[in-house]
Formats: structure tokens, C-alpha cells, sequence
């Protein structure tokens, strides 16, 4: 493809022009934006498979998927003929449906120790909604969080909050009143002598750890071994909660979440992106004990007028019954690991030092000598040359998120054509670069 000024052609221009006149910076979701890369990013119009195609008719391999939902791929049959036959039926009723149930039950038989969970719409509300049950269950205020893990928008969660907040220099959100995050404490991630400070200074007043048991909201970082383990035995030491943000991870690294895989249970797992396929859903759920503190059982109040909707749990229920097909994760692990070996191998023939991780069906990369494994790395990585690397990706017809603070995705929908045309489109990136 030959070299253009912009990566977006005429059509997706006009159009991006048109949204920015009706919708903040053109987007309805800050990482949308284009800010890292300049111009205007492509304006889609269609997702079919392991493809999209834009405005001016250019197709992209597709690495974001929605920011991970569609770990099937863009319109899988199955999904679109489940929401279909859903809608036909009526599109929300506000009341109890089977189908809510056996989603439920689904996604509980999948994670160890969580007895009962509630859907909402996004994962952001499956954060909050964890974070105030936490509080309610132990009559405590702070929540301590990671440097550079994301946990959706709520006010006090914005804190040093990664995903698009790292990506735009604004880890602390203007508008939360210090009075809102002043019960929020972060430390850098991979960082246990950190936390255990932080115990150590607010003994008995520490209502939950959340954190994304997999980064995936600064680049993709690995947990080093054992750290999640020790944040087990400090929670269980001081009374306080383990919630893991499994949004991104949650049947995305491993059937039921990262917790099936390093072994650790956390209290509370929230939940969101594949569980709905491609449609408004997250979730959270635990133990019994726990969940019985939540309205209408105890006094801890948590509400959605969609909730459980019957068209987006169509689309989760018929995605989690594809993906719990035996073997379908190392399958896909698989191969993600021939194209991240092939990438590898590409940088290395150009001396390119590049840091590659996977969990699962995820995956990044950072320009780095060293390797990755708190947001301050992150941040000390080579962003011009992602620039440029991605800027090239783009041209080539390979679609990544617009910034070196997130992670990509793989789907069963992507397979050896997509490995090749990935890696003759980063050789040429590689040369760019
Ligand atoms: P939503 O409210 O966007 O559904 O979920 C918030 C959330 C919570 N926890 C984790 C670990 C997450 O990754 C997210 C959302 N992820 C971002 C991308 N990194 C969503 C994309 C966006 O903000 O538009």
C-alpha cells in the first residue's frame, strides 16, 4: 500500500470531521482518538471475521476487536443469529429471564469460588459495583489499586489509571474531587514491597485490592511469579479483599480467567468485554457470604435498567458456548505464538529491541531494551518508534490500538493467511521504523 499522509482515506476524514462537529474529539471513547498517531483514525463501517473496512473501502486485520470482546471475531454467525433470534422476542423486559440465569451459571461454574454473581452493562459498573460490596462487606474505606491498570471510569478509580488515561497524559482525571480519591492509594504494579508498606501504614483500614491480574491497560505486562500469590497472603493477613479486574482477561487468557491459570482465588472477579460478545455486558460475583450484601438481600445497593438484558446476554451465552469447545484456547494461544515468533524473529534480524508478550489470546509489545513490567518501563519504552512502527502497521492493513498503552487481541476468526499478512506488513513497518 503505498505511503499516504493520513492513515484515514477522504470518506473517513469527511465523516470524522462530520463527528467531531456532534461528538467530543470525534469519539465516544477517548482511546478512539488518534492523538499518538495524528490525523484521523479510519472510520469503520463494517467487521466481518478477523477484518474490518473502513469508510474508503480499505480492509485492516483486526488486533483490537472492540478492545478485546470478540474473541470470536467480527459477526460470527452463531452470535449474530443468537441476538437475532433474541430480539424477535422482545428487546428488554426489566424482569427476571432464564437466559440471565444460565449465563450466570455458565460463567460461575467456570470461575473457582464464585458462587453467584450480577450482570450489569459495562465493565466499569462491575468494578464499581465490587469496589462499594467490598467496602460494604468489611465497614472499610480504601481501595488500593496499580499504577497504570485501568479499571474503568469511576470517579475514584481514576487514579493513575492506565488505557486512556496513560495514553493522553491524564492518569488523574480533572473533575474527581480529591475528597473522591482520597481513599484510593496506588503503587507501581510486580511492586509487593509496595503494598506491604501500604498495609503496613493503614492496618485494619483496607477494604479491597483491585487489580488486573494480567495488565492490559499499559501495554501488556506479565505479573512476576509469585506476586499475585503474596497479594493473596496480605489480603488474608489484614481482612482485606482480593478483587480481580478480569474485564480483559476474564475467558480471554484462559476458559473462566488468569485466576483458572496462576492459581490464586481472589473474593471478587469482575467481568465484562467476551462474557458479552461484542454487546453491552460485565459482571461481578464471589462468595455466597459476600453477595448476600447486596440489595435486595443486605444494604448495599447496586441497580441497572439493563441489566441482564436479554439480546446482550443472547450474545455472551452463544460466544462462552464457542469458546468452551475443547482445546479452543491452546489452539488460539498457538497460534498467537507463531505470529508473536514471527515478529520476533523479524526484529531480530534488524536489531530492533523489542519486549513481545502473550497471556493466552492477548498479546504486546513494547521497543525496549529491558523488560516491561511496571507502568514507569512502560513509559521509559520507545513510544516514537511505536509511532512510527504503527503508523506503518496501519498502512500495510493491519489495525492495532492507537496507542503503545494497550494491549491486542487475537480471535479464532484469525489464522495463517492474517499470520503472513501480519508479518509481511511488519517487516516492511520493521524498515520503517
Ligand atoms: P468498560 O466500562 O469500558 O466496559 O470497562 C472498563 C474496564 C475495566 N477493567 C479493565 C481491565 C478494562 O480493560 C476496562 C476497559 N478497557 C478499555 C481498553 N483498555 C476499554 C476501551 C475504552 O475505554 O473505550
Amino acid at each position: 500500500m503505498t505511503k499516504t499522509s493520513s492513515v484515514a482515506g477522504p470518506r473517513s476524514r469527511r465523516l470524522f470531521a462530520a463527528a467531531k462537529q456532534r461528538i467530543p474529539g470525534g469519539v465516544n471513547s477517548p482511546v478512539r482518538a488518534f492523538n499518538r498517531l495524528g490525523g484521523s483514525p479510519p472510520v469503520i463501517v463494517q467487521g466481518k471475521g478477523a477484518y474490518l473496512t473502513d469508510a474508503d473501502g480499505r480492509r485492516y486485520i483486526d488486533y483490537v476487536l472492540s478492545w478485546g470482546p470478540l474473541i470470536l471475531g467480527h459477526a460470527h454467525p452463531k452470535v449474530v443469529r443468537a441476538v437475532q433470534q433474541a430480539a424477535t422476542k422482545g428487546l428488554s423486559f426489566g424482569a427476571s429471564t432464564p437466559s440471565e440465569t444460565e449465563l450466570a451459571t455458565l460463567i460461575c461454574k467456570a470461575l473457582p469460588g464464585m458462587d453467584q454473581l450480577r450482570l450489569v452493562s459495562s465493565g466499569t459498573e462491575a468494578t464499581m459495583s465490587a469496589l462499594r460490596l467490598a467496602r460494604a462487606a468489611t465497614g472499610r474505606d480504601i481501595i488500593v489499586k496499580c499504577d497504570g491498570c485501568y479499571h474503568g471510569h469511576a470517579d475514584y478509580l481514576l487514579v493513575a489509571a492506565g488505557s486512556g488515561c496513560a495514553t493522553l497524559n491524564q492518569p488523574d482525571s480533572a473533575g474527581v474531587p480529591a475528597s473522591f480519591a482520597a481513599h484510593t492509594i496506588s503503587v507501581p504494579y510486580n511492586d509487593v514491597a509496595a503494598m506491604e508498606r501500604v498495609f503496613r501504614k493503614n492496618r485494619g483500614r483496607i477494604a479491597a485490592i483491585i487489580i488486573e491480574p494480567v495488565a492490559g491497560n499499559m501495554g501488556l505486562i506479565l505479573p512476576k511469579a509469585g506476586y499475585l500469590k503474596s497479594l493473596r497472603e496480605l489480603c488474608d493477613a489484614h481482612g482485606t479483599l482480593l478483587v480481580f479486574d478480569e474485564v480483559m482477561t476474564g475467558f480471554r487468557t484462559a476458559w473462566g480467567g488468569y485466576q483458572r491459570l496462576c492459581q490464586v482465588q481472589p473474593d471478587l472477579t469482575c467481568l465484562g468485554k467476551v462474557v458479552g460478545g461484542g454487546m453491552p455486558v460485565g459482571a461481578y460475583g464471589g462468595r455466597r457470604d459476600l453477595m448476600a450484601h447486596l440489595a435486595p438481600l443486605g444494604n448495599c445497593y447496586q441497580a441497572g435498567t439493563l441489566s441482564g438484558n436479554p439480546i446482550s446476554v443472547a450474545a455472551g451465552l452463544a460466544t462462552l458456548k464457542q469458546v468452551a469447545k475443547t482445546n479452543f484456547y491452546p489452539q488460539q494461544a498457538a497460534q498467537l505464538t507463531r505470529l508473536l515468533t514471527g515478529l520476533r524473529d523479524l526484529a531480530a534480524k534488524r536489531n530492533i529491541p523489542i519486549q513481545l508478550a502473550q497471556s493466552g489470546t492477548m498479546w504486546g509489545f513494547f521497543f525496549s531494551e529491558k523488560p516491561v513490567l511496571s507502568l514507569a518501563d512502560a513509559l521509559q519504552s520507545d513510544t516514537k518508534r511505536w509511532k512510527k512502527f504503527c503508523l506503518a502497521l496501519y498502512r500495510n492493513g493491519v489495525y492495532l490500538a492507537p496507542s503503545p498503552f494497550e494491549a491486542a487481541f487475537w480471535s479464532s476468526a484469525h489464522g495463517t493467511a492474517e499470520i503472513n499478512q501480519t508479518l509481511q506488513a511488519a517487516a516492511l513497518a520493521f524498515d520503517d521504523c
